[in-house]
């Protein structure tokens, strides 16, 4: 796959590396038991871990029925299941910290990877809650690490409410938990910037998507 993607001249380092997480992470509670944890830079030198996940990791385009036709889902997708090696062993890393940080408010680990590739401001993802599996009934955690450019992340109550925006940058952190996936839904909407290349790492519990 040849995506440009024009490397930071700000992230200086040469190697990925996690910054600590403690005392540093914005928690910001929402209505109903929701809430955002947002970590601006938490991943620097994330140029080479971007580098990999342009490369050919085994994306997938998909279909999806809108009314009486089929479209193509606009970004890329890879999903990484239970056990499933990472393609690249700073993706590891990055869940054994947030398994260490979190594991004790979220009672069980992260497991798999959802990965999503927007290629340019086109890709999108509509306004929706993940919700298949315990997600459904369940509070939980996504925790979603961002690489390349920037994009906005909204959130906004179901049922209607002022929506929530949250800019995820190279190497950014966010973390929706509580009862988000329910009471909550979010999105990446389209822009017409011309934009490079995003990739959205989704960190989940076992039976949540
Ligand atoms: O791109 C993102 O960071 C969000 C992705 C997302 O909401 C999803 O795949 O369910």
């Amino acid at each position: 796959m040849s995506l440009a993607h024009q490397p930071s001249m700000w992230d200086v380092a040469d190697e990925p590396v996690l910054t600590p997480l403690r005392g540093r992470v914005t928690r910001h509670p929402l209505t109903r038991g929701a809430w955002v944890d947002h970590l601006p830079g938490w991943v620097e030198g994330s140029d080479a871990v971007l580098e990999v996940l342009l490369g050919d990791i085994g994306w997938r385009a998909e279909r999806r029925q809108m009314y009486d036709r089929e479209v193509d889902v606009p970004r890329l997708l890879r999903w990484y299941g239970d056990g499933e090696t990472l393609p690249h062993p700073a993706l590891t890393d990055a869940r054994s910290e947030l398994n260490m940080h979190y594991g004790p408010e979220l009672g069980e680990p992260f497991v798999t990877a959802g990965m999503c590739l927007y290629r340019d401001g086109r890709d999108s993802v509509a306004w929706h809650g993940d919700r298949i599996g315990r997600s459904r009934t369940e509070d939980t955690m996504v925790a979603i690490v961002s690489f390349g450019s920037p994009r906005a992340l909204m959130l906004r109550p179901v049922g209607g409410g002022e929506s929530l925006r949250f800019s995820l940058g190279h190497g950014d952190l966010v973390v929706m938990g509580g009862s988000c996936q329910r009471t909550w839904e979010h999105c990446i909407p389209k822009t017409a910037k011309p934009i490079g290349p995003r990739v959205s790492v989704q960190f989940r519990p076992r039976g949540v998507a």
